[in-house]
């Protein structure tokens, strides 16, 4: 396909090759998009390398967003080769696995700063960053889940950083509207990826969805890969503060 050919887009957040980002990016990939991709450590970035490399991206840089120096450093680099964005994937999420169980309440201080640092407020420093170098109809994306909207078991800080990520989705939206600037999420049902493996019972969450979700199966990459790839071209002009389920329908019976 053809559908974003000429639009050139930030990846952020592949770990391997069931990571959610690179189901995105593989969809955009194949509507003629060209990326840029970031990784967090060199060890991953082992991994990341042949996987851009298969889509011809000639781009690919170390990033840890929980550094503001980083992000200005890495946006740098891009603008250099570049000049001009039209999209950014932000598909990055940290929380402490210690407190991805038991009781939410006992959440430590510095555990939730790190959680809502870098599961939330590094999509607002990208943000701020990245739309100084997007042009008008460009997208920014971040993936959330349920565990936002009501109490998932063993979700916790997690589900307050997504809260906020919502949020600010909603708040980041109203800020770039006038520059023709959109910022969504996608709500994604549970996918059995390297940062889901951190979630205790989450074999359980899988078959509880599939056995629940209108559509009586569980989502998957192909599927998140298509709505991310809608929602970062100039399908959905028009979409914007939106946060969109792609979980077969959980939402509307969990
Ligand atoms: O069921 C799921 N897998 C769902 C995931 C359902 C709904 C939402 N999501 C979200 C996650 O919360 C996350 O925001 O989707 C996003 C992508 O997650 P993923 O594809 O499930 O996970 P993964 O393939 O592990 O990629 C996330 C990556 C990290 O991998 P690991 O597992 O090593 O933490 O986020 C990156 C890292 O590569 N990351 C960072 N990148 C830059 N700087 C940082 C950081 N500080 N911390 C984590």
């Amino acid at each position: 396909g053809t559908l974003m050919k000429g639009k050139r887009g930030v990846i952020m957040g592949v770990a391997n090759k069931n990571s959610i980002a690179w189901a995105i990016a593989s969809a955009c990939a194949a509507q003629g998009a060209e990326l840029a991709f970031t990784y967090q450590g060199e060890a991953l970035g082992k991994r990341v390398r042949p996987l851009a490399e298969s889509v011809g991206s000639e781009l690919v840089i170390s990033c840890d967003v929980s550094d503001d120096d980083a992000i200005n450093t890495t946006f740098d680099e891009i603008e250099k080769v570049w000049g001009k964005i039209d999209f950014v994937l932000h598909a990055i999420a940290f929380a402490d696995k210690q407190y991805l169980r038991g009781r939410y309440i006992d959440t430590p201080r510095d555990a939730f700063l790190q959680a809502m640092d870098i599961s939330c407020y590094s999509f607002v420093a990208v943000a701020r960053r990245a739309s100084a170098m997007m042009n008008p109809g460009g997208s920014f994306l971040s993936m959330t889940y349920l565990g936002a909207e009501r109490v998932m078991p063993h979700y916790n800080v997690m589900g307050v950083a997504k809260a906020a990520l919502e949020a600010s989705v909603r708040y980041m939206a109203a800020d770039l509207g006038r520059d023709d600037i959109r910022v969504n999420g996608i709500s994604a049902g549970p996918i059995m990826t390297l940062a889901a493996n951190g979630i205790s019972d989450f074999r359980y969450i899988l078959r509880w969805n599939q056995l629940n979700a209108p559509m009586e199966r569980n989502v998957t990459l192909k599927d998140v890969g298509g709505s991310g790839m809608y929602l970062l071209s100039d399908l959905s002009s028009g979409v914007t503060g939106e946060i969109h389920h792609v979980d077969c329908g959980y939402h509307t019976v969990g």
